[in-house]
């Protein structure tokens, strides 16, 4: 698939369309990758995320990106780990409604991070996969519009798990 691509490191150093943020419901901020964002777009960026009024598990909303290389954000809330079925089709509503937002408003790139892997738990494994299954799946549906999706894995292990999953 030419349209799916991996990349290992900071999600927040990509010149994209957009890059996705594994945001909590509140969307005003935290640890891992949403502290980071929040870091390298400044302070411009939380001002934006007040006037959304939060976002549910398995949802998206899109903001600026501000001093990010990126053009824009879109924040979406992972599920936080319970070990029951309803995880994965949240986390994979993550992956589709993100990508859904990126095509309504017109962006032919996104980056994503691997949502729910860190502080929610979900195992990475898994989350692999549910992610894999989703985009390709999305890249399939609409095949006649032209998205470049990247898979930004942070660690090691996480970039092992993903070019399995490519390779599938
Ligand atoms: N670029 C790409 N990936 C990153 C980066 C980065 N700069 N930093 C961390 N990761 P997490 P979650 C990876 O915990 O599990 C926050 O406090 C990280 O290695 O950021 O969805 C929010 O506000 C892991 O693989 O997100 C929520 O409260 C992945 O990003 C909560 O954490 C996700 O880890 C969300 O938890």
């Amino acid at each position: 698939m030419e349209n799916l691509k991996i990349v290992q490191g900071d999600i927040t150093k990509l010149t994209i369309g957009a890059i996705v943020n594994a945001a909590n419901k509140s969307l005003l901020g935290g640890l891992g990758v949403d502290g980071a964002i929040h870091r390298a777009a400044g302070p411009k960026l939380l001002a934006e995320c007040r006037q959304l009024h939060g976002c549910e598990t398995g949802q998206a909303k899109i903001t600026n990106g501000y001093q990010l290389p990126a053009k824009y954000v879109i924040h979406t809330v992972g599920p936080i780990y319970s070990g029951s079925n309803q995880d994965d089709k949240l986390l994979r509503n993550c992956y589709l409604n993100s990508l859904n937002l990126a095509k309504s408003r017109g962006l032919h790139s996104i980056a994503f991070p691997a949502i729910s892997t860190g502080a929610y738990g979900f195992p990475a494994s898994r989350a692999a996969h549910i992610a894999f299954a989703a985009v390709k799946n999305w890249l399939e549906q609409n095949a006649d519009y032209q998205m470049k999706i990247i898979m930004c894995a942070f660690d090691s292990k996480t970039a092992q798990l993903y070019r399995q999953e490519l390779a599938e």
